[in-house]
């Protein structure tokens, strides 16, 4: 097994990180710049800034945002949020963003999927997907694919969806889950282990965090290599190193 990866997530709306449940109920939370160089010194392996609105409110990646944290950045750092172009991805690794995640556009638009592979690299190419649970009789796939910050259903089946962005050229895959965001009750492993065994590229575990052993369980039953998490590193609750220590002494790989 690689290195697994602690990730913190600065979900930003309006120039401030902010945090809710099921991707709703926002509340502010911290300033982006000073929790990215918290989390810097923390030891995080990897900072993800999401510009949370940017396709809801129909405009692009807001630059100046990103800007700011990726000059007190010194991690891998990646971005999303209103990304639906070739030239978004450059406008931003421009600026020296190291990896571009796309989400709604690539729903809308797969061959985006494999143009950025070929100009970009599908080692700074990450696919962002967000999925819910359907009840059984709702007509909808169990696993399905939400867009524009979860407000749209797509009827596309995750695991689906997953492996054709694998066949496309992504270079791994963020999966949030919306029911668990925010929760602090777990990650959703059916979801997680359900999308990483079918692909054989990265997935990060995504929404849910809410204590140690869900970090643990994430890539143990998730089978994820990396995990991404807001709330429990945002208001305080676990620090990056309690999170590494925490996986390491149950021997999982990580980076001290
Ligand atoms: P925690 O559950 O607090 O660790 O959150 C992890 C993850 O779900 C969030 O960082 C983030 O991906 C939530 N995403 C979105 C959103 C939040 C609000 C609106 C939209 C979205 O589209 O991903």
């Amino acid at each position: 097994m690689k290195e697994v990866k602690i990730i913190p997530c600065l979900d930003v709306k309006d120039g401030r990180v902010v945090k809710g449940v099921k991707f709703v109920n926002l509340r502010d939370a911290r300033d982006p710049v000073e929790a990215a160089e918290a989390y810097c010194r923390q030891g995080a392996d990897e900072l993800v800034f999401l510009d949370i609105f940017a396709t809801v409110e129909n405009r692009k990646t807001r630059l100046e945002w990103v800007k700011k944290v990726r000059d007190v950045t010194t991690i891998p750092f990646a971005v999303g949020g209103g990304i639906a172009s070739i030239e978004d991805m450059k406008a931003l690794l421009d600026l020296g963003v190291d990896k571009v995640s796309i989400n709604t556009a690539a729903v809308r638009n797969p061959e985006l999927i494999g143009r950025a592979a070929r100009e970009i690299g599908k080692d700074r190419l990450v696919v962002a997907i967000d999925g819910r649970k359907n009840p059984p009789d709702s007509g909808l796939p169990r696993l399905e694919v939400v867009v524009k910050s979860g407000s749209e259903s797509t009827g596309i089946e995750i695991v689906d969806w997953a492996k054709r962005v694998e066949e496309l050229g992504a270079g791994e895959i963020l999966l949030t889950s919306k029911d668990a965001d925010g929760t602090k009750e777990g990650y959703d492993l059916e979801m997680t282990k359900a999308v990483a065994e079918a692909v054989g590229i990265p997935v990060t575990a995504s929404g849910g965090a809410g204590k140690l052993e869900h970090l643990y369980e994430a890539v143990v039953i998730g089978k994820a290599s990396a995990v991404l998490a807001a709330s429990i590193f945002h208001f305080g609750e676990i620090s990056i190193s309690q999170a590494k220590k925490y996986l390491k002494e149950r021997g999982i790989p990580i980076k001290i």
